[in-house]
């Protein structure tokens, strides 16, 4: 039998108060719902996921070490990060599986210093503008992709 793909959600600093402010850029829901919708997507997929938000950046590239050998694919929304951390970039390029940058919003219609990621370069793909169901598509994504040879 195929072993479970594994995949750890990560979320960056502030996304801990969706649902708080900004709905017109973010919407309603919280991180709570967000994680909620994953797991039912994932369950629906049969992938194994986990999900963390961490404000720091250290706890960020932590996890991530500690990941190298426990999950397949990170699906990863950095939020101001993306803009700014070669550190993180680093450790996301040391993973050995593969990388799905996300974003609630379409940073790319936003400011121009939301245009620029560090983490583009080194992920599989991004999705980006579709509210919470960038998280939801990258999983089906990781469905689609990892299912195509089963
Ligand atoms: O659109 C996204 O998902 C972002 O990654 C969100 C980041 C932003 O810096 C990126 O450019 C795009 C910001 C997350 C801030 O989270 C908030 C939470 C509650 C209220 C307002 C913002």
């Amino acid at each position: 039998m195929q072993q479970q793909t594994k995949i750890l959600v990560m979320n960056g600093p502030n996304l801990n108060m969706l649902g708080t402010r900004e709905p017109g850029i973010y919407g309603h829901l919280t991180l709570a719902d967000i994680e909620a919708k994953c797991r039912s997507a994932a369950k629906a997929s049969n992938l194994a996921i986990d999900f963390m938000q961490a404000n720091a950046e250290g706890t960020l590239i932590d996890t991530i070490h500690d990941a190298c050998n426990k999950f397949d694919w990170i699906i990863i929304n950095a939020a101001g990060l993306t803009h700014t951390s070669v550190a993180l970039r680093d450790a996301l390029a040391l993973f050995p599986g593969d990388v799905i940058e996300v974003h609630i919003s379409n940073t790319h219609a936003r400011e121009e210093f939301r245009h620029k990621s560090l983490i583009t370069a080194i992920s599989k793909g991004v999705v980006a503008g579709f509210g919470v169901s960038s998280y939801t598509m990258a999983i089906s994504a990781v469905a689609d992709i990892t299912n195509a040879g089963a």
